[in-house]
């Protein structure tokens, strides 16, 4: 809490009632006649056809999956296509008035919104500005199979190329957008304006907030819309996104000059059901999505109902939220009402829902009910109208074929290297944008940079111990990375809980308050998904941030965003975007079962993340300035058992200067020749003690390996140091089963199986909850554990007599027990 907003008990327990306002539905009840001063007639049918287009795109994809052709040309799309024959009013109303600057995040079931959204887009670009981005993107490449036979304005050329690249993409085709490998419920084009759609329903519900935040803190135009389906709203992420965007601060203590609230629009595409379940009156307790507006803030969202049967009442209302958005009084919420026609995906046999309750929706056709009007209000004929009908089909028609014909439009072969070279971007970006970063004061007059000034920075050699205050420590090496990056990248934010004024829950940033605007470190509301989930958002648009889960047990709060979102956008986009984030996960230790437990091992599992451990002060600042130095998302886990600790094993001491190490470098922190003690996080301290025991004991030398990078990881160093002992044990305070270090065994015990002369031997924590701090040393590997499993499994100690059992009758017995 920020001392300049005092909480006044008197103020807190004044009686009185909390005011709700009433929320509109459906409104809008204008006439084309009425709207004449606002559209023309050509935007009149300039809607219409967007919503045939549309249309016609869908069924296309539905007669592929229904009965494997299209008129007449037969194909199979073994893919998912989830249709929204029905709801395109809803989508073209939400895209018409948006500009390429506005931007749109989606979900599974957003061709429709793509298409719209593009339409949009090329109307509002010059022809120049549309052939730079044709040509431009991918050197053409989805442009190329197009322009040999056009005839027609590059307009028209645009309009083949969304049509062309959406349905490429969604037959996994090298032309499609993303290179194939995002598909149908995946696809986006950034230079529209369409920015990723998720599978993960509500997934863009954490993120959309980060690419708002994105457009306030950096300065940019436009607003963002995450559609939203209903029943998706039910998501704990959606709620927390929403919480996220309707923090008081951005108007309360942030520089007004950045604009206000977050300029976004959480939209929902409101047709009634989720696959089958419904959200009124079944699924759900708000009756209308608008209420839940009512809850967030004073504006209750500024959240409304609207006919998304009705193009014009959309279309209104988008208009009147934008304005609210750019004039800083975000977030809003607009209910959409629509229904599709189509079942969830091709499949769906409509088990639950009345043949009648389809009928009377399809009798309230949007586009049939549209063209009435457009011929009732003379704005076209019949005839005109069927015409321009017949000229859309037949567009359609083409790109399909197109998009179908495997000579014009391949997928990647199937000994391409593309998705592995995708998986990560590996560069180094200094900064993301040229402006000077905002600094609240001179990095040199900063209390904490002056305070670790006076820190001894080398390893204590000889003589009286260092005090810890004297000591610089791993706090203060990531401190000094991330101040570094501040004052580098004008785009790098930090947000969390608990950031700023507290200075992060384990102190890392005390003295970032002092440094920085609020814009650039703040606290966020205790949303672990809308965290991870808005830093994903920031990334996707350009920028660069840094955020943190207090506990690596709080992932799980986060586990879509990490695992889906941060992981996987950079790859799905066919190496388009960037993951410039790094995720700092503290580990616990002393408080027990759900604040306690390293979970090192679920990233690891995942593709698509950068996963480093580094536990001491050298290795920490030079891991912290790769990572921030890079554009891959990077999970940076610490140590709560070694914040305090002073280098001990870089002589020269942890510079004072910039320097970087390389993510996937493992380090011997250790020399020794008859045994390699590979480790992973704080256990390098338990491992040193006990390679001392069995040197002085038993005249045993280890060599000590911390891996420091979990991945990607060079084996190299680990290999050599095996094959100089013949022997390694693994060692890590993450429990015993799947851990990392199964993985490295597993792998060394292939690398090295000529050289070694007993299996690699893992040491973990017991398969058990994390226990209280008084019995922890049941818990995680202590000194005389190490002794234990070497002499059981890997060399027997002259005259040792072990004081656990660490036998592999034991390991099979745990095993059988799953303990
Ligand atoms: C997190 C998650 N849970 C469940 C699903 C499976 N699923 C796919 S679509 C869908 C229904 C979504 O309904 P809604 O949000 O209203 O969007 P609509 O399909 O109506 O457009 C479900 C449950 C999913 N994709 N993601
Ligand atoms: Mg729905």
């Amino acid at each position: 809490m920020p001392k300049s907003i005092l909480i006044d008990p008197g103020q807190a327990f004044s009686a009185g009632r909390i005011h709700f306002q009433d929320i509109e539905m459906n409104a809008y009840r204008r006439t084309l006649a009425e709207e004449l001063g606002t559209y023309s007639p050509e935007d009149f049918l300039t809607i219409w056809r967007d919503m045939c287009t549309i249309r016609e795109f869908e069924t296309a994809l539905s007669q592929v999956k229904l009965v494997g052709e299209y008129r007449g040309v037969a194909y199979t799309h073994l893919g998912p296509a989830h249709l929204s024959i029905g709801q395109e009013a809803a989508a073209v109303g939400m895209a018409f008035a948006l500009t390429p600057d506005d931007h749109t995040y989606g979900s599974h079931r957003s061709h429709g919104e793509i298409l719209a959204k593009g339409f949009s887009a090329i109307r509002a670009m010059s022809d120049a500005a549309l052939l730079e981005v044709m040509r431009g993107y991918r050197d053409g490449a989805v442009l190329r199979p197009l322009e040999r036979g056009h005839r027609g304005t590059v307009a028209e050329l645009a309009v083949k190329f969304l049509l062309y690249g959406a349905f490429a993409e969604i037959f996994a085709r090298d032309t499609g957008f993303n290179r194939g490998l995002s598909g149908s419920m995946h696809a986006f084009f950034t230079p529209f304006g369409i920015y990723p759609n998720n599978a993960i329903v509500g997934g863009s519900g954490s993120i959309a907030p980060g690419a708002a935040l994105f457009k306030r803190v950096n300065r940019r135009p436009g607003i963002v819309v995450a559609n939203i389906g209903d029943a998706a709203f039910a998501c704990g992420p959606v709620w927390e996104g929403i919480t996220f965007a309707a923090m008081d601060q951005y108007r309360t203590l942030w520089d007004p000059a950045l604009g206000g609230g977050l300029p976004i629009l959480f939209h929902c595409m409101d047709n009634f059901y989720g696959m089958g379940g419904q959200t009124q009156g079944e699924t759900m307790g708000c009756q209308f999505i608008a209420r839940i507006g009512a809850g967030v803030n004073p504006e209750q969202m500024h959240a409304e109902r609207v006919n998304g049967y009705d193009p014009l009442a959309v279309i209104d209302a988008v208009r009147r939220k934008k304005a609210l958005l750019l004039a800083g009084d975000g977030p809003a919420l607009l209910d959409t009402v629509t229904y599709r026609f189509s079942g969830h995906s091709p499949s769906d046999a409509s088990s639950y829902r009345s043949k009648e309750e389809v009928d009377r929706w399809r009798s309230a056709d949007p586009i049939v009910g549209f063209g009435r009007k457009l011929v009732e209000g003379g704005i076209a004929s019949d005839d005109a109208l069927e015409g321009a009908r017949g000229q859309i089909d037949a567009l359609v028609l083409e790109m399909f074929r197109l998009a179908v014909d495997l000579e014009q439009s391949p997928r990647v072969a199937a000994d391409s290297p593309l998705i592995g070279a995708v998986m990560f971007s590996n560069q180094r970006v200094e900064r993301f944008d040229d402006r000077a970063p905002e600094l609240l004061q001179d990095p040199v007059e900063n209390p904490r940079v002056q305070q670790i000034r006076g820190k001894i920075r080398m390893p204590a050699q000889g003589g009286a111990p260092v005090s810890k205050m004297k000591m610089f420590n791993v706090r203060d090496a990531i401190f000094e990375a991330l101040l570094h990056r501040f004052a580098v990248d004008p785009t790098l934010v930090a947000f969390g809980e608990e950031n700023r004024d507290w200075g992060g829950a384990f102190a890392v940033y005390r003295g970032l308050t002092e440094a920085l605007p609020y814009h650039r470190l703040f606290n966020s509301p205790i949303s672990e998904a809308a965290v991870v989930g808005a830093a994903v958002g920031y990334a996707l648009e350009g920028g660069r941030a840094v955020v943190e889960l207090m506990y690596a047990d709080f992932m799980g709060r986060a586990g879509d965003e990490i695992f889906n979102q941060l992981a996987k956008w950079q790859a799905m986009s066919g190496g388009l975007l960037h993951m410039p984030v790094v995720l700092r996960i503290s580990v616990g230790a002393k408080y027990g079962a759900q604040h306690s437990q390293d979970w090192s091992a679920l990233v690891h599992h995942i593709p698509g993340l950068k996963v480093v451990y580094p536990v001491t002060p050298y290795d920490a600042k030079g891991m912290m300035n790769a990572a921030l130095a890079g554009t891959d998302p990077v999970v940076f886990f610490e140590s709560q058992k070694i914040y305090d600790v002073g280098e001990q094993f870089e002589v020269d001491g942890v510079p004072e200067g910039y320097y970087e190490i390389e993510l996937s470098q493992p380090s011997v922190k250790r020399v020794g020749d008859d045994l390699t003690i590979v480790t992973l996080g704080p256990t390098l301290y338990t491992a040193i003690e006990a390679a001392n025991v069995l040197q002085s004991r038993f005249r045993m030398q280890a060599e000590i390996v911390d891996l420091r990078g979990i991945n990607p990881l060079d084996y190299r160093p680990l290999v050599e140091s095996v094959r100089k002992t013949g022997k390694v044990l693994l060692a890590c305070d993450a429990v015993e089963r799947g851990c990392v270090m199964q993985t490295v065994a597993a792998t060394l015990g292939q690398l090295c199986f000529d050289d070694l002369d007993a299996a690699p031997v893992v040491l973990g924590a017991r398969n058990w909850i994390t226990p209280a701090a008084e019995l922890e040393a049941m818990f995680f590997p202590q000194v005389s554990w190490f002794l234990d499993v070497v002499h059981e499994r890997i060399a027997r100690l002259e005259g040792y007599e072990p004081t656990t059992n660490q036998s592999l009758d034991e390991l099979s017995r745990r095993a059988r027990l799953g303990v």
